[in-house]
């Protein structure tokens, strides 16, 4: 067998489930091998509840991370899925997001210590990546942000944007001037190929209800519940991740639209077709029972 492709996860883990299902997919893909997360808003309980979830699956070795500088994101979640992951699995500890590495840091020391290139799957705000994007030569690497995401970075797979709307606005672009800004910074200037999985294209794919979960324990079905989703959730995130799984958008059902991408100050995207462009966004093949069959396999194991 073939080397396991790498792939680092960024999510906002914030008022949406979907971000764990795609966290239980990469968890139990046999084509990638989980090396890092990064979550991009912070809130003071993101990091330790993520690291309870990937002990639930034995993967509590891999690295998590989180924005320090995104404390301004509006109306985090009270009482959400990541309360409930800490209030079951916790021994009655807690760590502080002061315990987690900052994202930047967590980045440059993670991408400077690869051979070979990761892949990242963004499923939130942009605003560590654009950072990252941004930053400067430190103890980890001489290289800058620039120059070490064009030479450790493979691919970026991001769900953001409206792409059957000319001026669409989606969450994780539109949210708030942090993201905005940094999703416009990443689809300019990011130094690798992007794929865009848009709003339209998620929606009404819903996977993750409870009943495909055998065991009421495992912590995608407490996520679930706990955010009342117990019959699933729109597929924006697990099919972003699905994508970075298989690797190829046309083996994964989609066909691709290639062209150049920005977005306004007020986070309305905007695309000007263009075939030599290495950016595309995707437009599914099949009916949604394809993928919603897909991701519902992958998750339903431990
Ligand atoms: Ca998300």
């Amino acid at each position: 067998m073939s080397k396991k492709r790498t792939v680092i996860f960024d999510t906002d883990w914030w008022t949406d489930c979907d971000d764990c299902v795609a966290l239980k997919l990469l968890l139990n893909s046999e084509e990638t091998e989980l090396i890092g997360v990064n979550i991009n808003a912070f809130m003071e309980i993101s990091p330790y509840s993520i690291e309870l979830f990937l002990s639930q699956y034995g993967r509590g070795n891999i690295p998590v991370s989180v924005d320090k500088k995104a404390t301004d994101y509006p109306d985090p979640p009270k009482n959400g899925y990541q309360q409930k992951i800490v209030e079951t699995y916790s021994d009655g500890e807690f760590k502080s997001a002061d315990s987690y590495e900052t994202s930047v840091k967590f980045y440059r020391r993670l991408l400077s210590s690869l051979n070979e290139k990761a892949d990242i799957v963004a499923v939130g705000f942009q605003n560590s990546i654009a950072d990252l994007l941004l930053s400067e030569g430190d103890e980890f690497s001489p290289l800058n942000g620039m120059e070490l995401c064009k030479a450790k970075v493979g691919k970026l797979w991001a769900m953001a944007g409206k792409w059957n709307e000319d001026g669409g606005r989606e969450y994780n672009v539109a949210n708030s001037k942090r993201s905005v800004t940094a999703a416009k910074i990443i689809a300019e200037k990011f130094p690798c190929p992007i794929t865009y999985l848009g709003f339209e294209a998620g929606e009404s794919v819903i996977t993750g209800g409870t009943s495909v979960i055998s065991d009421e324990n495992d912590a995608l079905a407490v996520a679930m519940k706990a955010h009342g989703s117990e019959n699933g959730r729109c597929s924006w995130d697990p099919m972003t991740a699905l994508l970075a799984v298989i690797g190829d958008e046309e083996k994964a059902g989609y066909d691709k639209v290639y062209g150049n991408f920005t977005f306004d100050e007020n986070g309305k995207n905007y695309f000007i077709p263009d075939e030599s462009s290495d950016r595309c966004f995707v437009v599914k093949k099949y009916d949604d029972a394809f993928y919603s069959r897909k991701i519902n396999e992958l998750i339903s194991c431990k």
